[in-house]
């Protein structure tokens, strides 16, 4: 929609990876091999995307745009644990609206209040150690998980701005012109009423600190607050900005009079909300370039009830005048009260994407061209956390496809010696001899 104006950012999160988990045995005397004493391996850090009251643009994810956590430490022999790995915070203003895809559905979280937190990309678990594989039968297993590894998701940001300036005025004073010379916007410029149908907004830089949206709006007449000409539906579009620039055409060029104009925006502004005609003004006696302008200035200055300083004769089409104007703006908008920001709240929920709950233990087999893949949320984390070239880690994913039930439904559906089958980024390949190696 032409009268939404966003700021977007698509950033890249990972989480930490899961320490590995330790594969030692304790030292003894006279004992070549003790019992099992490796650690298990540390989280991986998570990554939070944070609502900070301090930000109010996305500008600063074209500088960065690639976010991980630190990873879990690996265990240690004397059943030492890795240290977690450091979660990472990733700060947008409050208002953005984040998305992200996973596994074909996209997910979207509002992180509209100061302090709201997203549990963006979850790190992983850390591998086991093999202290935990012991069994009266294996006293010395060689068994020691990976860690997991972190999620990893591309993700989109989009912030809805809020126009600080509206410019308001009669049609054809020159508001979309003054709108092109001050911002990057390319509104439509032409010599007849009416040429703006939906409002515009462009981001405008005063020296090296101020940045404000402004909102070009259609033109208004008498009569805008009742629902005469395009201006009515547009007046809602002003409400919410911060100081108004007034585009008067000092020349008259459409056969009225300046002052008149003045008046009637005026009223127009009061008749449809009170509290519009009281925002602060600053007057842009626009055209200056042409002769009647310049004749009618000196008028102008004298019976509008405009302060001096907030009166600025321009010509938006040659830029004279504009740079003042727009430090005036700039100005008046920094007097104001900055609304007073709600501090962020650190007791709210953290939130989550909302994935869809699933029992770990569910699996499906699928064909994928020649080969066989195996999804489940519990087979596919084991199979990414574990050592391959751990023989009895390999007897281990074995065992649990069997008791999952899933070796029975592969050779159902028709598995065959020698065929492969997938399961995350691993390839397996099945022989009956020895099932999986
Ligand atoms: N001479 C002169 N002409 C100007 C100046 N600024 C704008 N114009 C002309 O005034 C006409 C109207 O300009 P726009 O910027 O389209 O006016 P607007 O206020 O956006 O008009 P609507 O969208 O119809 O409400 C165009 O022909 C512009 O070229 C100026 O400083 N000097
Ligand atoms: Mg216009």
């Amino acid at each position: 929609m032409a009268n939404d104006f966003f700021d977007r950012a698509t950033i890249s999160v990972r989480a930490g990876k899961g320490g590995n988990g330790a594969a030692t045995f304790r030292r003894e005397k006279f004992i070549p091999r003790g019992g099992p004493n490796g650690g298990d391996g540390g989280r991986g850090g998570h990554v939070y995307l944070v609502a900070d009251p301090e930000l109010n643009t996305l500008l600063h994810f074209s500088f960065e745009r690639k976010f991980a956590a630190e990873a879990g430490g690996h265990g240690h022999k004397n059943k030492m644990y890795g240290a977690y790995g450091a979660d990472l915070e990733v700060r947008v203003p409050p208002g953005t609206v984040v998305r992200t895809t996973i596994d074909g559905v996209t997910y979207e979280v509002d992180l509209a209040l100061p302090g709201q937190r997203l549990l963006a990309a979850r790190g992983g678990k850390g591998g086991l150690g093999n202290v935990h594989f012991t069994t009266s039968t294996r006293q010395a297993p060689r068994i020691a998980e990976y860690g997991e590894p972190g999620q990893d998701l591309m993700i989109e940001l989009e912030l809805k701005l809020i126009a600080d300036v509206g410019l308001v005025g009669f049609p054809n004073a020159g508001k979309s012109t003054l709108l092109s010379v001050i911002s990057a916007a390319q509104p439509k410029i032409a010599n007849y009423p009416f040429t703006t149908l939906q409002p515009n907004l462009g981001m405008a830089t005063v020296g090296d600190y101020d940045r404000f949206v402004v909102a070009d709006i259609p033109g208004l007449i008498e009569g805008a607050h009742a629902g005469v000409g395009l201006g009515h539906d547009f007046l809602r579009h002003i409400e919410r900005t911060r100081v108004i620039i007034h585009v008067v055409d000092a020349a008259g060029v459409d056969g009225r009079d300046p002052l008149d104009d003045f008046h009637q925006i005026n009223a127009e502004l009061r008749q449809y909300r009170p509290e519009l005609a009281d925002r602060p003004q600053v007057v842009a006696l626009n055209k200056l370039d042409l002769p009647e302008a310049q004749e009618n200035l000196e008028r102008l200055r004298r019976d509008l009830p405009v302060e001096r300083a907030d009166l600025i004769p321009i010509a938006a089409a040659t830029r004279e005048g504009v740079d003042l104007l727009m430090r005036r703006v700039a100005e008046r908008l920094r007097e104001l009260p900055t609304a007073a920001r709600p501090p962020a709240d650190d007791t709210l929920p953290v939130l989550e994407w909302g994935l869809p709950e699933v029992d770990p233990n569910d699996f499906a087999i699928e064909r994928e061209g020649e080969h066989w893949r195996v999804r489940g949320v519990k087979i596919e984390r084991l199979v990414a956390m574990t050592n391959f070239d751990q023989p009895e880690s390999v007897d281990r994913v074995q065992r649990v496809l069997d008791a999952a039930g899933i070796s029975d439904a592969l050779l159902k559906a028709g598995l065959q010696e020698g065929d492969t089958v997938l399961v995350g980024a691993q390839e397996m390949l099945w022989s009956d001899a020895e099932r999986f190696t």
